[in-house]
């Protein structure tokens, strides 16, 4: 082999080799780089730690266990129009276009709103907390916001702040407050590219800017985070109307987590809870379950849970819908939803003069009734051993599991054994000696008839 010959094989050799390696050092550049954004995916969906305050909340609102669903804005004003629909849309429902749906404000004037009547009569019904709307996806505020003229202190005849007022009256009387903020918007022209809703009939032009409508939605969660002390938290919602938008929750979340640091996010996007998110919730159904349609997902979370039910159907005040549900039908959601360890958000949808529809305050008030005699039942708890099965459900505070049972055709109960032994049963209302036996089957509780109750023959078990 000539000179020239060993050398250019030795070039090739060393070529290939060269090429071998960058090849393998791009391979390695890349997996890299996929590292990198991986972990940083991951990083930044881990990255938001709970501060104490927060935990701390979430350990109280898994405690209160019920709370008060407030729908009002302008649209209470039109009661729903005379449709069994949902009131609060409307302005979507009937094609509104913002220039007629703006005269709404200027009569809207509830010289009957009377806060400290409200959170009496929240106490009363043995609520804990109210989620009240800050802003519906009608876009109009119902407190002063100074980056939009388009609120309750500039657009209508009574001209104050309605939120502060309430919260003024919250804190007197020991109710936290929790806002709903719509991120959907049918009024603001840079929500824009419209989602499925409040599209041409509004008549906004063909043009926003996203980022600019993520400035103002931050603007006013920074206004509702600033301007009236301590909240409990924000209830998202309207999030599902553009899906695959980009809503930067991420900035939107740890704006909310500096400013308040203790407030604690849910969103209604109907999915599986984001990083940041400090509660999940279920809309008209029982964690897990989807008989509405809305649940997208079966995931029941490690997050505390809530679940948000109407009165009747409609969550905005509806003059003709008279599908009340009953307080027994009520009782027994919320203690289902209790079995699941979840809270029970149960709205109401004042009138536009202010006051609250009597149908719901009584009610509240029967509810209230209930928990007044049964709420150790309730109140503290977390989800029992048993999950929640067509004759009842279970909740548990330390060593004694309430066995709430709600519909038994038999007078015998058949539970799995549980673990540690059972000590004693006995029902709740006379403190008498449940008979219990256990079999290889599991144990077996005779519930007689004589001993039933209409909503919920409770009956105590310490292990
Ligand atoms: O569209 C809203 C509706 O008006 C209401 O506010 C409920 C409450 O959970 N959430 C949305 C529907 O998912």
């Amino acid at each position: 082999m000539s000179r020239l010959n060993v050398f250019s094989k030795v070039s090739r050799i060393l070529n290939n080799r060269t090429n071998q390696n960058q090849f393998i050092m791009k391979k390695l550049h890349l997996s890299f780089i996929l590292l990198f954004l991986f972990t940083m995916t991951v990083f930044g969906q881990h990255r938001y730690t709970p501060s104490k305050a927060n935990l701390a909340n979430r350990e109280w609102f898994q405690n209160a266990k019920f709370g008060l669903f407030i729908h009002w804005g302008v649209y209470s004003e039109m009661a729903g129009g005379g449709d069994q629909g949902i009131a609060e849309w409307i302005m979507n429902q009937k094609k509104i276009p913002i220039k007629e749906y703006e005269k709404l404000p200027t009569f809207f004037n509830p010289t009957q709103f009377d806060p400290a009547a409200w959170v009496h009569m929240v106490k009363k019904a043995g609520m804990k907390y109210i989620t009240i709307t800050s802003k519906h996806h009608d876009g109009f505020a119902m407190f002063d916001s100074k980056v939009s003229d388009y609120d309750v202190v500039d657009r209508t005849p009574y001209g104050k702040d309605i939120l502060r007022m309430l919260k003024d009256e919250c804190d007197k009387q020991g109710v936290k407050l929790f806002f709903y903020y719509s991120q959907l918007d049918w009024h603001n022209p840079d929500y824009f590219p419209r989602g499925h809703t409040g599209r041409e009939y509004t008549g906004r032009p063909q043009s926003g800017d996203w980022n600019k409508y993520l400035d103002y939605m931050n603007s006013q969660l920074t206004e509702l985070l600033t301007n009236y002390g301590e909240i409990g938290g924000i209830w998202f919602d309207g999030m599902w109307d553009k899906p695959n938008a980009d809503w930067k929750l991420d900035d939107t979340y740890a704006l909310i987590h500096k400013l308040q640091p203790g407030a604690m996010i849910g969103s209604n996007h109907h999915q599986k809870p984001f990083p940041g998110e400090d509660f999940q919730m279920f809309e008209r159904d029982l964690p897990g379950e989807n008989t509405m349609g809305f649940n997208q997902t079966t995931t029941i979370s490690a997050l505390p849970l809530e679940m948000c039910e109407t009165m009747n159907g409609s969550w905005g005040f509806n003059l003709v819908d008279q599908h009340y549900k009953s307080s027994k039908q009520l009782i027994q959601t919320m203690v289902k939803a209790a079995g699941y360890g979840a809270n029970f958000l149960l709205n109401t949808g004042p009138m536009p003069n202010g006051k609250i529809q009597p149908e719901n305050v009584d009610t509240l008030m029967v509810i209230g009734k209930w928990l007044n005699k049964y709420g150790e039942s309730i109140y503290g708890t977390r989800k029992g051993p048993i999950k929640p099965l067509n004759w009842g459900a279970t909740t548990q505070k330390g060593n004694t599991i309430y066995f709430h049972i709600l519909r038994l055709a038999e007078e015998n109960l058949l539970i799995p054994n549980l673990s540690p032994k059972i000590k004693s049963i006995t029902f709740f209302d006379d403190g008498s000696k449940v008979k219990f036996e256990k079999t290889d089957y599991g144990t077996l509780l005779q519930i007689p008839y004589e001993k039933r109750k209409d909503v919920d023959t409770i009956v105590k078990v310490e292990i």
